[in-house]
């Protein structure tokens, strides 16, 4: 029957992420969930309406009364969501201490990272116990999809325990950061157990293919690895398959969300009171990889270089807050608000600094006003942000001023004006070129944005893949699954 096709579907996909994409909190006493927000939420989003599928992860928050374990798992039970509980300091030092202090800024080349130990064996625990909870879940032929830094450790972890049940699963891992080049991997005193822990899975996914070749090359200089096939590791009798994968967002999503008539009311507004000023917007996490502050330099330099434009342009930041717990994120928030206060002093008020998440349906409208959307990233695994100011720009044929330092630039970088994040002179000539492009110009850029934007949306191609790997080995991700 129907049901039973679904519920074989469901045993067939496993996705496992540090955080589920759903958050829980509790009110009043009793817990309600709601959807998290974050670039692999929104990566996976597209899923949920083709796929039936579990989806392991932490909660996000302490559970410790057995009865409410129950009742926070009954909640998430009915979106596939499976709760793993932590206890606070441990999922503190994992994900805040190890995860995001030390892991997340040698993911992206950021030097000075001071390791310690406690966290480390707080990152090593939490994989563990992720491999405690979802073996069971398991069955031959399931196939589990891991999810970014936060769990490097685990496909070992958890291959070796599914081996002692003599089960039989294709574990895939989908990296979300950049993975560094050259010997930068040395900095981090663990680098050989991550690397052996990322290698008991048969395929290992990046968003660009540089990043793909950085982590080969360092299984053959780390590890001894063979690695003369292209795209294959070979360590310790396994053979692992590498490849690119370019994530990509549901479009339609926000072209369905502009006709609402409210985000129509709210566009209307937003036109009214900008009539005649070239919007330049930027959405960003609060992190030190979106180059927020070399952003506002460089806009500073912009308005330097150009006087004539006072009151002729704004630039309209969002920053999402976001690990807040860290002091390096909180040293961030302060240094912003002082720049932002200081260009804002000094060339009238062109600079709207919101640091605070937006609803959706004010973020498509801020796209789709928007002129000019300029993201700065310092390194960042790909950036969605720029597909979705694509995916709102039917009309404007706004211009995408991207970082080349950003995953996507390897993609967009043709439909884009792509500038050195560090340079704040050719930061402000990118943006100047951006709002002097003239209308065909901007078609022309526009139009291969969008059919990039159209093609690769949601990972369709390789969930359909994924799924089928285990049956018929023939699409895409199908054929990685040797
Ligand atoms: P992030 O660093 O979070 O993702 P990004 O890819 O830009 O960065 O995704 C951010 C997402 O958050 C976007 O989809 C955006 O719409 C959403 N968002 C922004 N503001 C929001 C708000 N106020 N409320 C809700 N959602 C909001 C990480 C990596 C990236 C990589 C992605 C996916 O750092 O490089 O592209 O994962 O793999």
């Amino acid at each position: 029957s129907r049901m039973d096709s679904i519920s074989n579907e469901k045993q067939n996909l496993i996705i496992v992420s540090n955080r589920l994409p759903l958050s829980v909190k509790r009110v009043d006493g009793s817990f309600q969930s709601s959807l998290s927000s974050g670039g692999l939420v929104t990566s996976l989003a597209g899923l949920t309406k083709s796929t039936q599928f579990q989806w392991f992860g932490w909660p996000g928050l302490e559970v410790r009364d057995l009865g409410d374990r129950e009742e926070v798992s009954q909640t998430l039970e009915a979106h596939n969501a499976i709760p793993i509980f932590l206890d606070s300091t441990l999922a503190h030092e994992h994900y805040n201490g190890f995860s995001n202090r030390i892991l997340w800024p040698i993911l992206h080349y950021q030097s000075g990272v001071t390791f310690d130990d406690t966290p480390w064996q707080a990152y090593k625990r939490v994989n563990e116990l992720f491999a405690d909870a979802i073996v069971d879940s398991a069955e031959s032929g399931t196939l589990i999809w891991i999810h970014d830094y936060h769990l490097m450790l685990l496909p070992e972890l958890l291959r070796h325990r599914l081996t002692q049940q003599g089960k039989s699963c294709a574990i895939g891992f989908s990296l979300h950061t950049p993975f560094p080049a050259g010997d930068f991997w040395r900095n981090l005193p663990v680098r050989k157990h991550l690397i052996e822990g990322l290698l008991s899975s048969d395929l290992i996914g990046f968003h660009t293919d540089e990043y793909k070749q950085n982590f080969i090359e360092t299984c053959a200089s780390l590890l001894n690895a063979r690695t003369e096939i292209p795209n294959q590791i070979q360590y310790k009798n396994r053979l692992v398959c590498t490849n690119k994968f370019i994530v990509g967002i549901d479009p339609q999503k926000f072209t369905d969300t502009l006709q609402m008539p409210e985000v129509q009311d709210r566009i209307r507004t937003l036109k009214e009171r900008y009539k005649g000023v070239k919007v330049i917007v930027g959405v960003d996490r609060l992190d030190h990889i979106k180059g927020l502050t070399q952003k506002l330099s460089g806009f500073d330099a912009f308005l330097d270089d150009h006087p004539e434009l006072q009151n002729k342009v704004v630039l309209i930041q969002v920053a999402v807050p976001s690990r807040e717990d860290v002091k390096e994120y909180q040293d961030l928030e302060r240094d912003l608000c002082t720049m932002a206060g200081k260009i804002n002093g000094k060339h009238g008020t062109p600079l709207l600094y919101m640091h605070r998440s937006v609803p959706f349906a004010e973020l498509t409208a801020l796209y789709s006003v928007a002129d000019v959307c300029l993201l700065t990233s310092t390194r960042d695994g790909m950036n969605l942000v720029a597909f979705e100011y694509v995916a709102c720009q039917k009309e404007r044929h706004g211009v995408l001023v991207l970082s080349e330092f950003a995953g996507a630039s390897s993609f967009m970088s043709q439909g884009s004006i792509s500038f050195h994040p560090a340079n704040k002179t050719e930061m402000s000539e990118a943006i100047f070129d951006a709002i002097s492009l003239d209308p065909a110009q901007r078609k022309s850029k526009y139009e291969y944005l969008r059919d990039f934007v159209n093609e690769n949306t949601r990972w369709d191609s390789i969930c359909d893949g994924k799924l089928s790997a285990t049956n018929t080995r023939s699409a895409k991700w199908g054929q990685d699954f040797t």
